[in-house]
């Protein structure tokens, strides 16, 4: 598949660099048409996220229900010194899909990189983010990079000297099919110099009671957060969906260790996007998200892989959730 073009653009913000990779638009339409015309419609979860998704998103996170987000946050609290250790000190810190970049905060006065470099999809929130956390820490270059990060072949250009050690918590690779996820796992290789490494955060598979509570909370943030999807595409695409004709439908696949999160169409229905006609049957789903949850021994296959070896794992006393320092294997 051809890549799609880059359009850079360059802006200086006190001690942030915002740069804008804005991939073109063309492809976009592309990607969201072709995914409505399969059998079984989809549409890529990171369309999730404009500045409404993010928003949402946060909010998330902060549900009695979705234990991820505190989970992660205490183990990165409990083990910063031991984490920092491994990627030493004045590393550059590069994390995908940063969002508003509260988890690094629990990890930057121990660290102490060089640069942060936020990379997300969401143009306003990253600036939005990254002007707040530099004004936070002065002492800090931060360098945001607006990109869709499945295709940055490489690290973003012009970045300083010196270690490199990718920060991807919040289990957003489980948000990537198994083989996706070691592909792209794979490719982060290539943004690390020789001693470089990654800090990544996983989701552990565990009862479904419990991961089905995370994912239909009773406050319905959640479904406003899957609804909104549809609002996102609209504004792409010159479409028509009206929202209150779907619901959110989110359920555990015990056979394929993932939740997968649908948006059901209430009735029989014909959607415009553009000039194409999509038509819905009553109880027909559109698949917006798949999370893949991870055992010890298959997010070990993973990064096996994708060539890394486990150089030490952290996880909480209940083993709902678990960080890892990877290193390239071929030292
Ligand atoms: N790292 C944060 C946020 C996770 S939410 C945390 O752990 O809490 C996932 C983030 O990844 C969102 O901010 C979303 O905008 C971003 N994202 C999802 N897919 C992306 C893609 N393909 N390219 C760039 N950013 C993406
Ligand atoms: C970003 N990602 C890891 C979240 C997850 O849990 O898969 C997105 C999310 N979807 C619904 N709730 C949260």
């Amino acid at each position: 598949m051809p890549e799609p073009a880059l359009v850079s653009n360059e802006e200086q913000l006190d001690n942030v660099v915002f740069s804008n990779l804005h991939p073109s638009g063309v492809d976009k339409h592309k990607e969201i048409l072709s995914g409505l015309q399969n059998r079984q419609k989809s549409i890529d979860s990171k369309y999730f996220y404009d500045i409404r998704g993010s928003e949402l998103f946060e909010q998330i996170t902060e549900l009695p229900e979705y234990y991820p987000t505190r989970t992660e946050r205490q183990i990165l609290i409990r083990d910063a010194k031991a984490m920092a250790e491994f990627c030493g000190q004045n590393c550059v810190l590069i994390e995908p899909g940063s969002g508003s970049s509260e988890k690094v905060r629990l990890l930057l006065d121990t660290l102490r990189p060089s640069t942060y470099v936020p990379m997300d999809i969401s143009d306003d929130f990253l600036k939005q983010s990254a002007v707040q956390l530099a004004e936070e820490y002065p002492w800090l270059n931060v360098h945001a990079v607006c990109t869709d990060f499945v295709h940055q072949e490489k690290a973003p250009e012009g970045l300083p000297a010196g270690k490199r050690v990718v920060f991807y918590p919040g289990s957003t690779l489980g948000n990537m099919r198994p083989a996706d996820a070691s592909a792209f796992l794979g490719n982060l290789g290539h943004w690390l110099n020789q001693d470089g490494g990654v800090l990544i955060g996983i989701d552990m598979h565990k009862s479904t009671r419990i991961l089905e509570a995370a994912y239909n909370d009773e406050q319905g943030v959640t479904a406003a957060f899957n609804l909104n999807i549809l609002s996102n595409i609209n504004t792409l695409m010159n479409a028509n969906f009206d929202i209150r004709q779907f619901d959110h439908h989110a359920f555990y696949n015990e056979e394929k260790y993932r939740i997968e999160m649908h948006l059901v169409s209430k009735a029989e229905q014909m959607v415009k996007l553009g000039d194409t006609n999509i038509s819905f049957t009553r109880g027909e789903t559109i698949h917006t998200e798949n999370s893949y949850k991870y055992t010890p021994e298959s997010f070990k296959e993973i990064a096996q892989d994708a060539g890394f070896a486990i150089n030490s794992s952290w996880t909480d006393e209940q083993k709902l959730f678990s960080v890892h320092y990877l290193e390239l294997r071929n030292l």
